[in-house]
């Protein structure tokens, strides 16, 4: 049975897209290498123990600068945008789409990041992938920086915490605006802004060296800090601008409380407030929420600020709210029993099935989660990233018969029609992926979200060919039909 869903005729239905995932191309045209382009690819003995990816000290770093041991590095290979964006630009909007979000790589621009003239070469890409987008009719959303920034930055300075760095940004993303502001009305400084914490897990960002838990704690808000100031210069800037929104990003997981008691139910209230509301509540309100101070002085975190940081912040919000959603958890005072194969720990649901890597797939929570933002903000809201990341081969057909994917998706549009007869002000979304992308968090080209198939392994093997899969047309006819 097929329903029809209400959505505004203006609605922006796209796919989003980050530059170290597809691009490739690592050394060309004067790009260097970003931190995340210096993980190698570990094989997965199990998918359930995905810490087998996450320990990396500075001399692998250092090591894989020249790829002394020939490990694999897919984020420089990417599925190699770099030569195909017109073939991939014209899928998008085969299927339908009205926005491409993207990225642009800060390696390609500012290669060391401390050069005082950007590299012609890297705005020359971006200037073609646009006039690309322009021609087939794509608006464009650009990510500043997803999760790429140069690692010269981080060996030489020590990444964010070093206040040269706001600097740094702030001319990268100058150049980015002032270059490109007639093709590109909508821009996120930086992707999943709230990660931050798990890249320092990970040794990127500086914060590998041994250092304990507190210490890299503390540590991780000053980092923050310091991007929610370069954030709000890069929006100070932006008003120059009359075309332009500049919108922030979070990586949003809806959680429940386990159970009724009253302390689970606070411990979900306190959990909330730190790991997804503090992030929106400092780039919409412009200042630090008074329940995360109590938190940092219990935590013995001083955040090093500048006389003019607290007016800045205060006067340079952003215009819209963007997030990603992917899963829910959930929550109580002691331990909960987890989801296997999961980066981040995810208390499990009985009510909900998850993904091989752990991801429990609950539509339901996303009209919860954005009923809760617009109340809250009463900004415009943006889903800039939701899908399903699942093991896939092509058929005999060329072909890859994912109908999991067709309801995953179905489901979520569902919610959001109905979060919009809510009164929920939702004015598009880009789901993850348009087309097969090397994974963010497991290196894997094998965890695939795309409604476009890509012919590479896990090595980089393969034909790089493109073909559509049965979500490809189905989507195609959603756009058309509005029915799921
Ligand atoms: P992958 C964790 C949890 C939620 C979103 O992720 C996350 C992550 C990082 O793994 O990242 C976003 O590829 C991110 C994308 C990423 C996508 O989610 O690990 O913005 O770059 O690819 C999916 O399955």
């Amino acid at each position: 049975m097929t329903k029809k869903l209400e959505f505004p005729s203006n609605f922006l239905w796209g796919g989003a897209t980050a530059a170290s995932q597809i691009e490739g191309a690592y050394n060309v045209d004067g790009k260097s290498l970003s931190a995340i382009e210096m993980i190698p690819f570990i094989e997965l003995k199990d998918r359930k123990d995905l810490s087998q990816t996450r320990k990396l000290t500075t001399q692998d770093l250092l090591d894989s600068i020249e790829n002394k041991k020939g490990l694999h590095y897919p984020k420089r290979f990417g599925i190699d945008f770099y030569h195909k964006y017109k073939e991939d630009i014209a899928l998008f909007k085969e299927a339908g789409m009205k926005v491409f979000r993207m990225s642009v790589a800060w390696t390609r621009i500012f290669p060391n990041g401390d050069e005082t003239e950007p590299n012609r070469k890297g705005l020359e890409f971006y200037k073609n992938v646009f006039e690309e987008c322009k021609k087939q009719g794509l608006e464009i959303m650009v990510t500043i920086n997803h999760f790429d920034m140069p690692f010269s930055i981080i060996q030489k300075y020590g990444g964010w915490k070093n206040r040269q760095v706001i600097d740094m940004y702030f001319k990268y993303s100058k150049t980015l605006i002032d270059e490109f502001h007639s093709y590109v009305r909508y821009w996120l400084p930086f992707n999943e802004i709230n990660l931050g914490v798990l890249f320092s897990a990970m040794g990127l960002e500086g914060n590998n060296e041994e250092k304990s838990l507190a210490e890299r704690l503390a540590g991780t808000y000053q980092d923050l800090h310091n991007q929610f100031v370069a954030q709000a210069k890069f929006i100070e800037y932006s008003k120059k601008f009359s075309n332009t929104k500049v919108g922030c990003m979070v990586a949003d997981t809806t959680t429940y409380a386990i159970d009724c008691n009253p302390v689970n139910v606070l411990e979900n209230q306190r959990k909330e407030q730190m790991k997804k509301f503090f992030y929106y509540d400092v780039m919409t309100k412009g200042e630090y929420p008074s329940y995360s101070k109590r938190y940092f002085k219990e935590n013995g975190i001083n955040i090093v600020k500048e006389k003019t940081d607290d007016e800045l912040l205060k006067n340079n919000t952003v215009e819209f709210l963007s997030f990603s959603y992917y899963m829910s958890s959930t929550i109580a005072k002691e331990e909960v029993e987890l989801t296997e194969g999961n980066l981040m720990k995810m208390g499990k649901n009985p009510f909900l099935v998850a993904t091989e890597w752990g991801w429990q797939i609950d539509p339901i929570g996303l009209r919860y989660c954005l009923n809760q933002l617009w109340d809250r903000y009463h900004l415009p809201l943006f889903i800039s990233e939701n899908g399903m990341g699942v093991l896939e081969t092509l058929n005999e057909n060329n072909t890859v018969d994912d109908d999991y994917r067709i309801e995953y998706l179905s489901r979520h549009f569902e919610q959001m029609s109905e979060a919009i007869k809510d009164g929920v002000n939702l004015f598009g979304y880009t789901m993850w992926t348009p087309i097969d992308v090397v994974s963010a968090g497991s290196n894997e080209m094998s965890k695939r979200y795309g409604l476009i198939f890509v012919d590479y392994d896990d090595y980089h093997r393969g034909t790089g060919n493109r073909f559509k899969k049965k979500s490809f047309t189905w989507f195609q006819n959603f756009m058309k039909t509005s029915e799921v």
